[in-house]
């Protein structure tokens, strides 16, 4: 397992917090959102997963990944 802490602009409450979190989930990725820091941190399998996959998932939901 592997971890990525990505910087994502955009985000501003607990909705945005919950997207975010349910999206990495069901590709199999964790993520733990900071709000004050504007980064996710995500926790992921590196076999199975890329750090571009988890940001397109990201920017899926509307959000800019640094
Ligand atoms: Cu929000």
């Amino acid at each position: 397992m592997a971890t990525v802490q990505l910087q994502v602009e955009g985000m501003s409450c607990n909705h945005c917090v919950n997207s975010i979190e349910r999206a990495l989930q069901t590709i199999g990725a964790s993520g733990k959102v900071d709000l004050a820091a504007k980064s996710v941190s995500v926790h992921y399998d590196e076999s199975k997963l890329t750090v571009e996959a988890l940001k397109e998932t990201i920017e899926e939901q509307g959000y800019d990944v640094k």
